[in-house]
């Protein structure tokens, strides 16, 4: 299949490139190297030493022999250089993961609100506008985020997308619909995924656009099969106070010697998925598209949930680290349930690797062994809201 890559060098997409062209998929990247800008401007960067665009897809060329093409387009500003892109080289599929996606970065200040509303809502109107005035029939599949249903229902189990209401009507019937399950974001990067679902429901009911959307957990791990194959290929390891994500965080954390920094009592619940399942999740959405006419397709791609102050103490016992209470700088509850319906990826033939010491290891050992390329400075969250 022909797959374009929006945002494919970034942390999951990289790995989803290569994944994807390992399985035997034509690919091309596009990407405006804004998220290797983002290291410039917060004067932080990835803990391993990604490489060069250029000399990451040279060395996996070298390799497999697979070419993997790039493309340096900006998706939510450069529209017409996207249009020829996708009407020229008419993908199959389209995976987007082409948005601004730390919600600490998206509350900066009112610059970074508003980087981040233009950036994520531009960035998918461009690629769903120009799928239609291309007239290529294009499977479009989008990374959104669990943040989008809120965290924690009363104990409810929070579907994959949709909710079955029943309301009554006029004359005192029942009426029974699906609808959007309420959106209740907590930041304005989770804010512009709310935002994102709806042009999907109008692009698909409107055009017949054919969407898959996953809402996906908090990704950890690093490496997957293919970017372990040479060390020139690793993938990012995001470790600062904006864009490191919790368990990285603590896994790095007890590598270079400093305290796991638990926001709160630690009671926030969250979803989680490994690299290797969200690039293994990529190709089951891909390789399985939804059926012309099918309303958007909306999967939790996630694989379990755990407290943040439960994983602190695992890693913890693992490592002989300390932990470290802080107050927490986010507007967020301080203890949350969370259970989650996910089966329709485990349908496809998702089988999950979950947490477990060797997994947690490894990437323990990934830290240590770039720990001296961390700056401790950049480890504190400073973003508050
Ligand atoms: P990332 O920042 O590492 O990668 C995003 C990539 O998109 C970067 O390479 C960046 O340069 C590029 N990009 C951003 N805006 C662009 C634009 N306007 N034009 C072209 N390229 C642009 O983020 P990631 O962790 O790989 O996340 C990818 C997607 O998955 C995001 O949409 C994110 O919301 C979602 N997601 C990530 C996680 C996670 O834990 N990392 C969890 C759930 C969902
Ligand atoms: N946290 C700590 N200590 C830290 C860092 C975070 O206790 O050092 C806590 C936060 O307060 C929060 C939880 O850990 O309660 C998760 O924070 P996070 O930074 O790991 O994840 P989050 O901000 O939710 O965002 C990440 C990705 C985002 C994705 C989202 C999926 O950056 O792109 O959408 O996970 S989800 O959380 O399921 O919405």
């Amino acid at each position: 299949m022909r797959v374009l890559i929006l945002g494919g060098d970034g942390f999951c997409g990289w790995p989803t490139a290569l994944h994807l062209s390992a399985r035997g998929h034509a690919i091309v990247i596009a990407d405006n190297l804004s998220r290797r800008n983002i290291d410039n401007e917060l004067e932080a960067g990835s803990l391993t030493p990604i490489r060069a665009m250029g000399e990451r897809l040279g060395v996996w060329r070298d390799l497999t022999g697979a070419r993997i093409a790039f493309e340096r387009i900006d998706v939510a500003e450069h529209y017409h250089r996207l249009l020829t892109l996708i009407s020229d080289w008419r993908p199959e599929a389209i995976i987007h993961f082409a948005e601004q996606r730390a919600a600490p970065y998206s509350m900066k200040s009112s610059w970074h609100k508003r980087y981040t509303v233009s950036n994520n809502i531009n960035a998918t109107h461009n690629v769903l506008a120009a799928l239609v005035e291309s007239g290529v029939e294009s499977h479009l599949v989008h990374l959104g985020t669990m943040g989008v249903y809120g965290y924690g229902q009363a104990g409810v189990r929070i579907p994959e997308g949709y909710l079955q209401v029943t309301m009554e009507s006029e004359d005192g019937r029942d009426v029974r619909r699906e609808i959007l399950y309420p959106a209740n974001p907590g930041s304005i990067y989770h804010l512009t995924k709310t935002q994102d679902q709806l042009l999907f429901a109008f692009y698909n009911q409107n055009d017949g656009v054919k969407i898959t959307d996953l809402h996906q957990g908090i990704v950890w791990g690093t490496e997957t099969g293919e970017t372990a194959r040479d060390v020139r290929l690793i993938n990012r390891f995001d470790y600062d106070g904006d864009y490191g994500t919790v368990l990285n965080r603590f896994l790095m954390q007890a590598a270079v010697g400093h305290p796991l920094t638990v926001h709160g009592t630690g009671g926030q619940t969250r979803a989680f998925i490994h690299i290797r399942d969200t690039v293994r999740c990529l190709a089951l959405a891909v390789e399985s598209p939804p059926q012309s006419g099918e309303r958007v397709r909306i999967m939790n791609q996630m694989t379990e949930t755990h407290r943040v102050g439960e994983l602190a103490k695992l890693v913890a016992r693992m490592t002989g680290a300390t932990i470290r209470y802080c107050d927490n700088p986010r507007k967020e509850a301080d203890e949350n349930d969370l259970f989650v319906e996910s089966a329709a990826l485990r349908r496809l033939g998702l089988e999950p690797v979950t947490l477990e010491a060797g997994l947690l290891r490894e990437v323990s050992e990934i830290a240590g062994r770039y720990a001296d390329r961390c700056d401790t400075t950049k480890i504190p969250c400073v973003s508050r809201w």
